[in-house]
């Protein structure tokens, strides 16, 4: 079986390219491509890959219910076995996050638990912090909380600023979020009573390291 994939976006969608250039095609396909911004780069990047793109304005709702509720129906419509947030910039409600339980993961600039929430670079430079890096991990209602998958770490240079950390943390974004991608699409990878699980193992608190798969 094939797990259909559908990635949500809000911006440029560097990870989005990550994800469709390394997409393992024997067990995934992306159906389609979501974002809540019209003008993000990313449904650029999914036209030219050949894949459908979707547009859902969060401002053409009065708010977050409605809006949720009308990317589920249009989400229901692809029958998604996985929903991907790369970039994706809107707070899902918890109808949302029901609905997609076990089928939703993130990718989240920090090494969560540390730094939950927006403008993560900058605030591991103000706290004088020697490394930084990005987690992944399954979306709960709970904003950044949900079980952690797999993270990377990347040193703090002197001289960083939020621009040259967020660098280094998207090189590693782009190495993470295929291989989760490709773990959830051939199986090894699932959440299992709200545990992440690989090969049936359940992961630690902090998720693993890409080093540790093979
Ligand atoms: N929704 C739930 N329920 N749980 C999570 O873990 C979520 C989520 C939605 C998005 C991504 C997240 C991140 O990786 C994410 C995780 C947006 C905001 C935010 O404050 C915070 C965290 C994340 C994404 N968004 C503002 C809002 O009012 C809007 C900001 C903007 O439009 O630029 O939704 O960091
Ligand atoms: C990524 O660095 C991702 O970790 C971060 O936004 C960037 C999206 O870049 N996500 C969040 O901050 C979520 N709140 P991209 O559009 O080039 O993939």
């Amino acid at each position: 079986m094939v797990c259909r994939i559908v990635v949500l976006i809000s911006g440029s969608g560097s990870n989005l390219q990550a994800l469709i250039d390394k997409l393992d095609r024997q067990h995934g396909e992306i159906v389609a491509v979501l974002s809540n911004r019209p003008e993000a780069f990313g449904l650029e990047r999914a036209r030219r890959a050949g894949i459908e793109t979707l547009v859902l304005n969060h401002r053409d709702y009065p708010d977050r219910e409605s809006f949720d509720r009308a990317m589920i129906s249009t989400l229901d419509a692809l029958q998604p076995d996985l929903l991907i947030l790369a970039g994706f910039m809107r707070i899902l409600t918890p109808e949302f996050v029901s609905h997609y339980h076990g089928r939703l993961l993130n990718i989240h600039p920090s090494l969560l638990p540390k730094y939950k929430g927006l403008h993560t670079h900058k605030r591991a430079l103000e706290a004088g912090d020697s490394e930084h890096g990005a987690t992944v991990h399954f979306v709960t209602e709970e904003l950044d909380g949900g079980p952690l998958v797999v993270q990377a770490r990347v040193p703090v240079i002197a001289g960083d600023t939020p621009e040259s950390l967020a660098e280094r943390v998207q090189y590693q974004e782009h190495v993470l979020y295929p291989l989760t991608m490709n773990l959830f699409a051939s199986g090894r990878l699932r959440l299992i009573d709200s545990r992440a699980c690989l090969d049936n193992e359940p992961l630690g608190a902090r998720g693993i390291e890409p080093e540790q798969i093979d």
